[in-house]
C-alpha cells in the first residue's frame, strides 16, 4: 500500500486496564472492582488496583510513545474517577489528572483519542440498576456533558462506547463480566439502554465539543458455524445479532436485527430509534479473529466452539484468520458507507525475557504483519480505512484473565513495573515511519526505541 495521507497510526488502551490508583484521588468503586472481589473471579486473585500505575506513570508512557512515532492514542476515562457515584459531585482531583493526560499528549504531538466508556461502570450506577435502567441514558448524557465541556477545547475525537456488544453480552446475559447477571430480560435492557445513551451523548459532543470528530467501537467478526448442523448454522446467525448488529444497525440504521428485535421491543417507546440513530462521523472497528459458534441451551442459544483443527492460533487460543479481518472491513465499508478507524487489534503472545533483557516477540510481530497486510488489501480493495490502533501500548489487566495474558507492545514488568518496548513495538515504529516517508502530509520521526 502507499501510504494514504494523514492516515492515523496509533495504539489503545482503558482506564481500568492500566491506571491503577484503583482508590486514591477519590475514585470510587466500578463494577469491576466489587466484581472481582468475590473469589474465583480472575485468575490469581489478581486486582487492579495498582495495574500499570499509569495515574502516576502517564509522562514516562507518552515519552515512550513519542519515541514509537504514535500520531494518535486512545485511551478511557474512568467514570468513577471523576464523577465518583456516577452522577452529582464531580472529583477535580480525578478530573486534573486527565488535563495532564491530555497536555503531555498534546505537548508530544499526539492526537488524544477519548473513549467515554470501557466498561467500568460505578458501582454506585449498577446499585441503581445501572445498564438496566432506563435512566442511565440521562446519567451518562450528563457524564458525557462534564467531560465534553471540561476536556472539548482540547479533544476534538471521541468515541462513546468501547465493544457494548461485550460488557452488554457478557455482562448482564453470560455472566462472566462485571456486574456478572446472567438474564435474558437484564440483557435486552442493556442493550437498548446503551444505545439510548449513545445517541444522547452524540448530541451532547455535537453541542458541547466545536469540531467534534465522534463515533462508537464495535466488534464485527464472522461468525462461522462450528459443524455443517442446522442447529449450528442457526446459532451462528444468533450469536452475530448480539455481537456484531445489536448496536450498529440501531445507531445507523434506527433498527434491530430481526433477530432479536422481538426480545427489544418491550423497552423501546417512541420515538427511541430516532434518538439512537444520531449522525456519527466514523465507524469504530475491534477486531481480532472470527467466531466459531455452535448451537448452546444458554439464553442466547449459541456459544463459542472450536475452531477448525487447520486454523492457526494465537498464545490466547484465539484464531488468526488475517482474511476475516479483511472480509470485515469491507462488509462495513459496504453496509455502513462510513470512514473506518481499526481501534483495536493485536494479540495476546507468550511473551518473555531473554538474557539480554529484550522480548523477541516474533508471534506477535508475525500476527500484526499478516493483519495490517490485511487492512492494506482492504484499502486497496475501496475500504475507507482511515487509521489502525494497535492493542495495547502496554502489558495490562486483561479483566478475568488478570495478569496473565500480555497483549502489550511494551511489556510491563507488573512487580516493578518496569516498561521495556518488545521487538514488536520496533517494528511497529519502523512500520509507522516508513509509511510517513511516502506521506507528505507528515513528517517522518520514526526513531531507534531503546528495548
Ligand atoms: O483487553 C481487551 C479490551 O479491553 C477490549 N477488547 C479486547 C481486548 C483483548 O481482550
Amino acid at each position: 500500500m502507499t501510504a494514504r495521507p494523514n492516515f492515523v497510526w496509533g495504539a489503545s488502551t482503558s482506564a481500568f486496564q492500566i491506571e491503577g490508583a484503583a482508590h486514591l484521588d477519590g475514585r470510587a468503586d466500578s463494577i469491576w472492582d466489587v466484581y472481582l472481589r468475590a473469589p474465583g473471579r480472575v485468575s490469581h486473585g489478581d486486582t487492579a488496583e495498582v495495574a500499570c500505575d499509569h495515574y502516576h506513570r502517564y509522562a514516562e508512557d507518552v515519552a515512550l510513545m513519542r519515541e514509537l512515532g504514535l500520531d494518535a492514542y486512545r485511551f478511557s476515562i474512568a467514570w468513577p474517577r471523576v464523577l465518583p457515584h456516577g452522577r452529582g459531585a464531580v472529583n477535580e482531583t480525578g478530573l486534573a489528572f486527565y488535563d495532564r493526560l491530555i497536555d503531555a499528549l498534546l505537548a508530544a504531538e499526539i492526537e488524544p483519542w477519548l473513549c467515554l466508556y470501557h466498561w467500568d461502570l460505578p458501582q454506585a450506577l449498577e446499585s441503581l440498576g445501572g445498564w438496566q435502567n432506563r435512566d442511565i441514558a440521562g446519567w451518562f448524557a450528563d457524564y458525557t456533558a462534564l467531560v465534553a465541556r471540561r476536556y472539548g477545547d482540547r479533544v476534538k475525537r471521541f468515541a462513546t462506547f468501547n465493544e457494548p456488544c461485550v460488557f452488554t453480552l457478557f455482562g448482564y446475559g453470560l455472566g462472566w463480566h462485571a456486574p456478572g447477571v446472567a438474564d435474558e430480560a437484564a440483557l435486552h435492557k442493556a442493550i437498548h439502554h446503551v444505545n439510548l445513551s449513545h445517541g444522547r451523548a452524540v448530541d451532547v459532543l455535537r453541542k458541547d465539543v466545536i469540531g467534534a470528530s465522534i463515533g462508537a467501537i464495535h466488534n464485527r467478526q464472522p461468525c462461522y458455524p462450528c459443524t455443517a448442523h442446522p442447529a449450528d448454522a442457526a446459532a451462528a446467525l444468533r450469536l452475530a445479532a448480539y455481537w456484531n448488529d445489536a448496536f450498529p444497525f440501531p445507531q445507523a440504521f434506527a433498527s434491530y436485527p430481526p433477530e432479536i428485535e422481538e426480545a427489544i421491543a418491550p423497552y423501546i417507546a417512541p420515538g427511541d430509534l430516532a434518538d439512537i440513530a444520531r449522525p456519527v462521523d466514523w465507524f469504530g472497528l475491534n477486531h481480532y479473529s472470527p467466531h466459531y459458534v455452535k448451537a448452546d441451551t444458554n439464553l442466547i442459544g449459541a456459544s463459542f466452539g472450536p475452531a477448525p483443527d487447520s486454523v492457526p492460533r494465537s498464545a490466547i487460543g484465539w484464531p488468526v484468520v488475517p482474511d476475516a479481518f479483511r472480509e470485515t472491513l469491507m462488509d462495513i465499508h459496504r453496509r455502513f458507507r462510513l470512514p473506518i478507524y481499526v481501534l483495536e487489534n493485536g494479540t495476546a503472545a507468550d511473551d518473555a525475557i531473554d538474557a539480554a533483557g529484550h522480548i523477541q516477540d516474533e508471534d506477535r510481530i508475525r500476527y500484526l504483519r499478516a493483519y495490517t497486510a490485511a487492512m492494506e488489501q482492504a484499502i486497496v480493495a475501496g475500504a475507507d480505512v482511515r487509521g489502525y490502533f494497535v492493542w495495547s501500548l502496554l502489558d495490562n489487566f486483561e479483566w478475568g484473565a488478570g495478569y496473565s495474558q500480555r497483549f502489550g507492545i511494551v511489556y510491563v514488568d507488573h512487580g516493578t513495573l518496569r516498561r521495556i518496548p518488545k521487538a514488536s513495538a520496533q517494528w511497529y515504529a519502523e512500520k509507522i515511519a516508513a509509511k510517513r516517508t511516502n506521506d507528505p502530509a507528515r513528517p517522518h520521526n520514526g526513531r531507534k526505541i531503546e528495548g
